[in-house]
C-alpha cells in the first residue's frame, strides 16, 4: 500500500511540480506524525470544505482585500496578494539578522528539550514593533481588519523551512486539563484561548510546502504574500478540532512563514451566537456595509485571481 502511494506520488509529482526526492519522501513517509492520507492532500491545491471555495473582494477604508473562502466550518480563507512583496522582502532581509533555532519540544521521558519530530523547522519569535518592517506589517494587518482586537496578539513566530522541512498536522488551540488550571497561568488569563491563526507567506519553497488541513481535505498552495487565516476555537470558546493543520514538506527550497494568534479575549464578539454553528463571515470583514464598496461572489474551481 505505502509503494503504491510513493509511486503515486513520484507519479503526480512528475506531473504537478517534477520528481519529489525519493530520500525526503521516505524520510516523511516514515516520521510517526505523518500519514499517508496527509502526505496525499498535500499534494498541490486541494479545495475540500463546505461549499466549497468561493470568493470576493472587499474594500475598507481605502484598501483593497481579496478573499478565498476555503470553508467555514472550520472557518478558513485565504488573503491573496495580502502582503505587499516589497513588505515581505524586507521583512526577509531583516529576519538575516535574527538567530532562528532548530524547533524543539520537550522530550516526555526526560523532561529536556529535544528536536522535534513533528516539526522541521528553524524559528524564533519576533516583537510586533521590533523593526520598521514588521511594525509596518503589523499595521497594515490592523487596518484591514478593524473588527479584530490585536491587542493581545502574540509576537509574530517566524518558522523557515528548508528543503525536508515541514510541522506535522497539529492544532494551534492550548490544551490544558481545565479551564481552571489554565487560568492559573498569567499569560493564558490575560489572552484566553488563540482564536485565530494568522499565517503570512513570505517566501514560497519551489516545490512542497503548502498548508494542509486533513479533517476538511484541503490544502492551500500560497504564493509568496499570502495570507492563510482561521478559527482554532468554535462557537462556545471550545477547541475546534476540524482546525487541524500542518506545513506540507518542503521537497525543494526555502518556505518562510509568520505566524500571528489573535487571542480570545476582546474578541469575544467575533464567536458566533451558541445558536448558530457557523462563524459569521460578514461580522469579520464588513464591519460596517457601509464600507463595503465592492463586493463580488462567485464560485471558482481553480483559484480565484489566477491570471
Ligand atoms: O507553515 C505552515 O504552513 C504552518 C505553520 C503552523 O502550522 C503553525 O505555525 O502553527
Amino acid at each position: 500500500m505505502r509503494g503504491a502511494l510513493v509511486v503515486l506520488l513520484l507519479l503526480s509529482g512528475v506531473r504537478c511540480h517534477g520528481s519529489v526526492d525519493q530520500a525526503l519522501l521516505d524520510e516523511i513517509m516514515n516520521n510517526p506524525h505523518w500519514s499517508e492520507e496527509y502526505v496525499n492532500t498535500c499534494n498541490g491545491d486541494k479545495i475540500g470544505g463546505d461549499p466549497g471555495m468561493y470568493c470576493h473582494i472587499y474594500r475598507i477604508f481605502l484598501y483593497t482585500v481579496k478573499v478565498e473562502v476555503r470553508s467555514l466550518e472550520p472557518f478558513l480563507i485565504v488573503l491573496k496578494e495580502f502582503i505587499p512583496i516589497e513588505y515581505a522582502d524586507s521583512f526577509l532581509e531583516e529576519i538575516k539578522k535574527e538567530e532562528l533555532h532548530i524547533q524543539s519540544t520537550v522530550d516526555q521521558n526526560t523532561g529536556k528539550n529535544a528536536p522535534s519530530v513533528g516539526r522541521n523547522a528553524n524559528g524564533t519569535f519576533l516583537t510586533h514593533h521590533r523593526y520598521p518592517i514588521s511594525s509596518k506589517i503589523f499595521n497594515h494587518i490592523q487596518q484591514r481588519f478593524p473588527s479584530i482586537d490585536f491587542r493581545k496578539a502574540e509576537q509574530f513566530q517566524v518558522l523557515s523551512y528548508n528543503s525536508g522541512g515541514h510541522y506535522a498536522p497539529h492544532n494551534d488551540y492550548l490544551q490544558y486539563v481545565s479551564e481552571e488550571v489554565a487560568n492559573r497561568c498569567p499569560w493564558y488569563r490575560e489572552g484566553g484561548n488563540r482564536l485565530m491563526t494568522f499565517l503570512f507567506v513570505m517566501q514560497t519553497a519551489d516545490k512542497g510546502g503548502g498548508t494542509v488541513f486533513p479533517r476538511i481535505a484541503t490544502s492551500v498552495q500560497p504564493s509568496k504574500g499570502d495570507a492563510i487565516v482561521w478559527l482554532n476555537l468554535d462557537a462556545e470558546n471550545g477547541k475546534l478540532e476540524t482546525s487541524l493543520h500542518g506545513a506540507c514538506p518542503i521537497w525543494e527550497g526555502t518556505k518562510t512563514a509568520a505566524t500571528l494568534w489573535v487571542r480570545v479575549r476582546g474578541n469575544e464578539l467575533l464567536l458566533p451566537c451558541a445558536n448558530e454553528k457557523q462563524f459569521d463571515i460578514e461580522r469579520l470583514l464588513y464591519p460596517s456595509e457601509k464600507q463595503l464598496l465592492l463586493k463580488r461572489d462567485w464560485k471558482c474551481d481553480n483559484g480565484c485571481y489566477a491570471e
